[in-house]
């Protein structure tokens, strides 16, 4: 089967979606191949935080509706640490709030658009490849039930992941990488149990971090710092709950719900990004182009950004021929990309447990979560970057 559009994007995931729903509302066409099936990507449990920029952009463009109806507006959080809790008051420090929103939701109400605009998105396509990524004529070919594809476009978007193909298309001499591997990961669980808590908690305990989150009025979603290599099979659900409870329920009378799992998985931690973004008509836009710790409910929120800038840049390409936005692409995106990456990083650091670490990195990290509680100009930078810095002008 032969297509041909002008931007052809790798996965459905909230990169790759939410690029082709912003380039269909320039009038730009655009298909996507994803190698799962519509059902698993709608399903898979990932990120929870929408930054105000994600909201914003989401509603403007048509898709923020079930959002804003079924989202949970979150105006702080609090940090937890030796017994006592302390809120961080994000809308009163910056302006502005988050929403928890699953990302699976996020991905559902996009693929939804898409489908009822007509857009194209095979699902469950094989061995994607791409081909003359430095020509005018770039293609990409796949398999599909067994019928070979082959997508004739102008542009490539790689927009499927840190375990993508398109990353590993720009030839590994060329790719400037920079990497971070943490000592620990996350054992993350969604309960059916209603929240005990209105807001988010991030806790410091001296057994490692805990984070408290939620889907909905009825779905708790939590986390724990586990060893990086940890298996799930060493954490019965009873394990987990204990665990939780101990690291969690360190601050006067509040109790952890608990209720029947409904996911587990264990997420490794690791920073990563890959500063060669364009190769050629091929442009990397979110996981295939960086990675963060969810420390700082960053991960999807960068992928909206890159993607927003895209879009404009190849909408200007499109409309005027001009490609000034496209040649800046990279040198723009970064700026944001490290500003989160820092953030990430300097959240973990602080948060998290380290093995090996001795009672001076404790002292440290104690002093710096006072000093965060304690002091406006500290708390307003830790809050301002966690609703997120405006999106690309
Ligand atoms: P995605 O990985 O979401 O999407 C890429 C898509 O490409 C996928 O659908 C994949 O199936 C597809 N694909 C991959 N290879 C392909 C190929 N060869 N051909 C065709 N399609 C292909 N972020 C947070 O902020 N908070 C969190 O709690 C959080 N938890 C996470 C847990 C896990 C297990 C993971 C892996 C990530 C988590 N993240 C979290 C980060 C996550 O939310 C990402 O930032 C977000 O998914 C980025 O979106 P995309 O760039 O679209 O990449
Ligand atoms: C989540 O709800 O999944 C979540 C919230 C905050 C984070 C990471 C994950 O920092």
């Amino acid at each position: 089967m032969q297509y041909h559009t002008q931007v052809a994007i790798v996965g459905a995931g909230p990169a790759g979606l939410l690029l082709s729903h912003l380039l269909h509302r320039q009038g730009i066409e655009s298909i996507i191949v994803e190698n799962r099936s519509r059902e698993y990507v709608e399903q898979r449990v990932r990120a929870g935080v929408l930054e105000q920029g994600t909201m914003d952009l989401l509603i403007e463009s048509g898709v923020g509706e079930r959002m804003q109806r079924e989202g949970l507006l979150h105006h702080g959080f609090e940090l937890r640490f030796g017994g006592r809790s302390h809120r961080i008051d994000l809308a009163e420090l910056t302006g502005h709030a988050i929403r928890v929103y699953g990302q699976q939701e996020v991905v559902k109400d996009l693929i939804k658009a898409r489908l009822e605009a007509s857009g194209q998105i095979l699902f469950e396509v094989q061995d994607v490849k791409l081909h003359d990524v430095e020509s005018a004529a770039p293609t990409i070919t796949c398999q599909q039930n067994g019928e070979a594809i082959n997508i004739r476009c102008n542009f490539i978007a790689g927009c499927d992941g840190f375990h993508g193909v398109s990353r590993q298309t720009i030839p590994a001499v060329l790719q400037k990488n920079f990497e971070r591997v943490y000592p620990f990961a996350w054992l993350g669980i969604l309960a059916q149990a209603a929240p005990s808590a209105e807001e988010l908690v991030y806790a410091y305990h001296e057994r490692g971090f805990a984070l408290y989150s939620m889907r909905s009025p009825q779905v708790t979603r939590l986390y724990l710092q586990v060893p990086p290599d940890e298996k799930m099979d060493n954490w019965p659900d009873e394990k987990i709950w204990q665990e939780l409870h101990t690291r969690l329920e360190c601050a006067g009378e509040w109790k952890l719900n608990q209720g029947p799992l409904i996911e587990k998985g264990i997420t490794p931690m690791r920073s990563f990004v890959c500063e060669t973004m364009r190769h050629g008509n091929l442009f990397l836009a979110g996981d295939a182009a960086h990675i963060v710790p969810p420390t700082g409910a960053k991960g999807m929120n960068l992928a909206v950004a890159d993607v927003n800038l895209l879009a404009q840049a190849l909408t200007q390409y499109f409309k005027t021929k001009q490609s000034t936005l496209l040649d800046s692409y990279t040198e723009t995106a970064l700026k944001r990309i490290w500003r989160a990456e820092h953030f990430s990083w300097w959240m973990t650091s602080m948060l998290h447990r380290f093995p090996g670490d001795d009672l001076f990195q404790q002292r440290l990290q104690i002093s710096q979560l006072d000093y965060v509680v304690s002091s406006r100009s500290a708390a307003t930078s830790l809050a301002e970057n966690y609703v997120g810095l405006p999106m690309h002008a």
